[in-house]
């Protein structure tokens, strides 16, 4: 199932994809366990990370401190303040650069991409929510970055989610979808502003992870 190689051309050609994987709108599909084989150095490299550029807590612009804890890597990361949200190449907890992007790291967000017809992406940051049972991420979009044209991807380690799956407007109706440990979401183009949010995680002890969700999200902020 999950026994691909990075980079070993896709048996399949773009954007055919497996059978267990979703589209869910005109630029954004699931890859259902894409990330699978490459569980064990992703979390090698994020125990790096951590300990350089420790999970924290942001507290929002309108002084709601996020439920979810937050670290990031590559040339810049995603901060939030009293004062707004940004993309910085200066971690504010620690005065030093943020760590820089793992090799792995890279290669699973390109090769997800590419899967999907986006060929080419370069993303200069990557953004990693830790989520503990009860944590969520209310609807918002992803619109900090300043090339819209370049997709997003995440990919999901640990407990299940739901993530919702919204339109363009704050008041459409989002599509609830399960996210399983090893799942990769690519979204870009006509997708790229949805809305979207996770609802609060229920505590399913993963084996590996415990009670907790990783998600990482690769983006091009400039
Ligand atoms: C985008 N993270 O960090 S990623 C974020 O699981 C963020 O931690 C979520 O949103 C997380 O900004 C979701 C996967 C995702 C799923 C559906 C989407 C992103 C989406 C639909 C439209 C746009
Ligand atoms: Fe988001």
């Amino acid at each position: 199932m999950s026994n691909h190689s990075l980079f070993a051309p896709d048996a399949l050609p773009n954007p055919a994809l497996s059978a267990a994987d979703q589209q869910l709108g005109e630029g954004a599909w699931v890859l259902r366990e894409y990330a699978s084989a490459h569980v064990d150095p992703i979390l090698e490299a994020l125990g790096q990370i951590r300990r350089h550029s420790p999970f924290r807590h942001m507290i929002t612009p309108g002084g709601y401190t996020m439920s979810v804890g937050l670290t990031c890597c590559g040339l810049v990361g995603w901060t939030a303040d009293r004062k707004g949200y940004r993309y910085a190449d200066i971690d504010p907890e620690t005065g030093q650069p943020w760590p820089p992007m793992p090799d792995v790291f890279l290669a699973l967000a390109q090769a997800a991409a590419r899967r999907c017809g986006y060929d080419g992406f370069e993303p200069d940051s990557c953004l990693i929510n830790r989520y503990v049972p009860g944590a969520r991420l209310s609807l918002h979009q992803d619109k900090d970055e300043t090339d819209f044209s370049a997709p997003i991807v995440s990919v999901s380690l640990g407990m299940p989610a739901l993530f919702q799956f919204g339109g363009h407007k704050r008041s459409d109706r989002p599509e609830k979808i399960p996210l399983f440990h090893g799942d990769v979401v690519v979204w870009g183009g006509p997708d790229r502003l949805r809305y979207h949010g996770v609802l609060p995680l229920k505590d399913n002890p993963h084996p590996l992870l415990g009670s907790n969700r990783i998600n990482l999200t690769f983006r091009k902020t400039r």
